[in-house]
């Protein structure tokens, strides 16, 4: 084994006698990197695009059997030499830190991000919310903003214009609007031929919108426009925490709902009939929570769970309704003319309580989608690093 040392810092690094494996030791721990590995990710300008940082080569431009032959270590960079191409190429010991794959990988099933923060009720206390003007006006509020949705799966946004449309001017901060059959824009209010339940004055049960289509809607923004009528309230959950919950207290029903598949359906207007078959708790092949479908009112009948297991599925499904329609998941507000909420519709779910009487009450709603809003707030964090502005 060679040890390369500069001795004038803490970072040191060797390489393993056949060439495939260095080691770093840097902040006080070692990593291991494989040599196809540091050639594959290199980020010289013949490997990178220096203009738009895409890759220039494919894996087989990289010879198989490559090793590697030289490796030291400053403080701040690795400098490594790949055989038999003799190429030579730095990586920063923060880049190097960053994308570290050394690391234990002990994932319980159903993890999420660390980047999310499960809630329950007494998320009440502090909502995510802010002013549409501020948002709007401050790249630092929107950013602030869209991390509350990142973390927590929605916000809600305040004093907008009362105006039909608006709710474009708060998808057009994050990202692209998501049309589908139901309209660029959807009108939520009573209709005399509902072609949906939403569009009625019933409950809706909490739910995440459009099981049936594949992919779903990742967001969805529901703007209120009028809110005179008595009732009508907004109630969401944080559907992971739940799926987390059910997990804890009955692992075996966390496993059939997140096992077997569901069945979606939609066909309430005479052009469409949209169907889709995902499980109510997707994991994704490791584990982690990628989704939650829940729907009462466009749950199909199940015909992909055995026989044998359909009792305990139905026991499950029970329960996690129970603890979906416990207050102890909820959060409620009203919407005011002016006030919307955004949320992650693979995560979070929506009710609303039922409503009639005297007075009005009219939401506009539509879909976007959650990769284009992570995009926007990515960007706003390398650009507003509260670190760097203060
Ligand atoms: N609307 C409001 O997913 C659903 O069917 C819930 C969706 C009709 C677009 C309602
Ligand atoms: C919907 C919905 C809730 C509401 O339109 O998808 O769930 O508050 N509406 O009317
Ligand atoms: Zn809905």
């Amino acid at each position: 084994m060679t040890e390369i040392n500069n001795g004038a810092d803490m970072n040191s690094v060797s390489i393993d006698p056949d060439g495939q494996i260095i080691r770093l030791t840097m902040a006080n721990r070692t990593y291991r990197f494989h040599a196809i590995w540091l050639r594959d990710n290199a980020l010289d300008p013949n490997t990178r695009s220096t203009g738009n940082g895409q890759r220039l080569i494919a894996l087989q431009d990289v010879d198989a059997h490559l090793s590697v032959s030289h490796a030291q270590v400053t403080e701040d960079c690795l400098t490594v030499t790949f055989m038999l191409e003799n190429k030579t190429v730095d990586y920063p010991i923060n880049w190097l830190l960053t994308h570290a794959y050394d690391k234990p990988n002990n994932h319980a099933k159903g993890w999420h991000k660390p980047a999310h923060t499960l809630w329950d009720r007494r998320l009440m206390s502090h909502l995510p919310e802010a002013e549409f003007d501020a948002v709007a006006t401050s790249p630092q509020a929107l950013k602030v903003w869209l991390n509350h949705i990142a973390q927590f799966g929605f916000a809600k946004l305040n004093n907008g214009p009362v105006q039909p449309g608006a709710l474009t001017q708060v998808v057009d901060l994050f990202g692209h609007l998501r049309e589908t059959n139901y309209g660029r824009i959807f009108e939520v209010r009573v209709e005399e031929k509902p072609t949906n339940l939403a569009y009625t004055g019933l409950a809706l049960q909490a739910h995440t919108d459009n099981p049936y289509r594949d992919p779903v809607p990742t967001i969805q923004v529901l703007y209120c426009l009028e809110s005179s009528v008595p009732g009508g309230d907004n109630v969401l959950v944080d559907g992971f925490h739940a799926a987390t919950q059910l997990r804890q207290e009955n692992p075996r029903g966390f496993d059939l709902l997140s096992h077997y598949c569901a069945r979606f359906e939609y066909a309430g207007d005479a052009d469409v009939c949209l169907q889709a078959r995902r499980p109510m708790i997707e994991l994704s092949a490791d584990g982690q929570l990628q989704g939650i479908r829940f729907n009462n009112r466009s749950a199909a009948p199940f015909t992909d769970i055995p026989f044998e297991h359909m009792q305990d599925y139905y026991a499950a499904y029970r329960r996690f309704a129970e603890i979906i329609d416990d207050p102890a998941s909820e959060v409620g507000f009203r919407l005011n003319a002016g006030d919307c909420f955004v949320l992650d519709n693979t995560r979070i779910l929506h009710a609303r309580r039922a409503f009639s009487g005297a007075g009005t009450r009219w939401l506009q709603g539509c879909y976007a989608d959650m990769d284009g809003l992570l995009s926007r707030l990515a960007v706003l964090n390398t650009t507003y690093d509260d670190a760097l502005t203060g």
